[in-house]
């Protein structure tokens, strides 16, 4: 089979994946994957490595979700497909049981270079908004009409991955198949209010801590916020979507990229790059082995804090002087 739609159309048992603490737009095309399969008669299973966040949980009205960690018990399956990601590495654990599973991997994704990932069939287009708007054309591609829940899905996605149609990214794609979706039945309010107007009280002095934490460097050009473990700790008990801190250093005039460092467990590093205008901040991250988008990539960095800092201070200063080598 050489195509993800030759591979769904000659498998009955297909288990839908993705990458670990799993977002809106990856929950939201599994949701509409899940309900395509189910009107081409097929038997899809959710199975990610970590549960959906409570914000999510509007899903659950019509898409059963599960999780796998260690050795979870795994429903049979005959085929995987993995969604707003292409490697089996960013599954978890999960993943390298789906590997060792021997089964066709089908790899749904818009990440730079996924065609390349560990998909054995793919469906990947880099200038796609969202892994939903790829999981639509699928629709069209089955003759599928898309049910409110799968619309729902799609939503999510979009908004998810455009920031509510603000970014760049939201193309002419994109508000074409909202009309459809808001027309399928979509209650815009409902999703808004459930991703944004549930927020813990804790959330106050989250936001407001991490804001004090911010630095304007290279002339105002990088805002850089370090999250050490105590905040993240906090932050995982309120449940606080760190991207909240993202869109106020977004706003201040004259930053061109915005940088959010978070302590793991572990020790190591998880910054999270966005670009505001021509800085390719994919780019940059490919450097500490990360990857993502042209305005929006991330990196898990084995080292300290100070010099993670440090380290993307640097790239990012070369990055504005247009010296950042280009991916190949
Ligand atoms: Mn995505």
């Amino acid at each position: 089979m050489k195509t993800v739609p030759e591979l769904l159309r000659a498998t009955d048992r297909i288990l839908l994946t993705g990458h670990e603490n799993p977002d809106g737009d990856c929950l939201g095309a599994q949701v509409a994957l899940f309900h395509l399969l189910r009107a081409l008669g097929k038997s899809p299973v959710i199975v990610n490595p970590d549960p959906i966040g409570r914000s999510y949980d509007f899903l659950l009205r019509h898409t059963p979700f599960s999780h796998a960690r260690g050795d979870d018990p795994l429903p049979p399956f005959d085929a995987v497909v993995l969604l707003d990601c292409a490697q089996l590495s960013r599954v978890g654990a999960l993943g390298q049981r789906l590997r060792l599973s021997g089964v066709p991997i089908a790899v749904i994704d818009h990440h730079v270079g996924s065609e390349n990932g560990d998909g054995s069939v793919s469906f990947v287009d880099a200038s796609a908004a969202a892994t939903g708007a790829l999981v639509r054309r699928l629709f069209r591609e089955f003759g599928v009409p898309l049910d409110a829940a799968a619309a729902e899905g799609v939503f999510l996605s979009l908004v998810s991955d455009t920031g509510w149609f603000r970014y760049s990214n939201a193309d002419a794609e994109v508000f074409a198949i909202t009309s459809e979706l808001v027309a399928a039945g979509v209650d815009v309010s409902l999703v808004f209010d459930s991703l944004y107007r549930r927020n813990h009280p804790d959330s106050i002095e989250l936001l407001a801590g991490a804001l004090q934490r911010a630095r304007l460097r290279l002339d105002g050009q990088l805002a850089l916020v370090s999250l050490d473990r105590t905040w993240m700790d906090r932050a995982a008990n309120a449940d606080f979507d760190t991207d909240a801190v993202l869109d106020p250093l977004r706003s201040i005039e004259g930053v061109e990229v915005v940088a959010l460092l978070k302590e793991r467990f572990d020790g190591s590093v998880k910054a999270s790059l966005r670009a505001r205008n021509d800085v390719d901040v994919q780019a940059i991250v490919a450097q500490f082995g990360g990857g993502g988008h042209k305005k929006a990539a991330g990196a898990n960095m084995r080292m300290a804090i100070g010099a993670a800092e440090a380290a993307i201070e640097a790239a990012v200063q070369q990055a504005l002087q247009g010296a950042v080598p280009r991916q190949p």
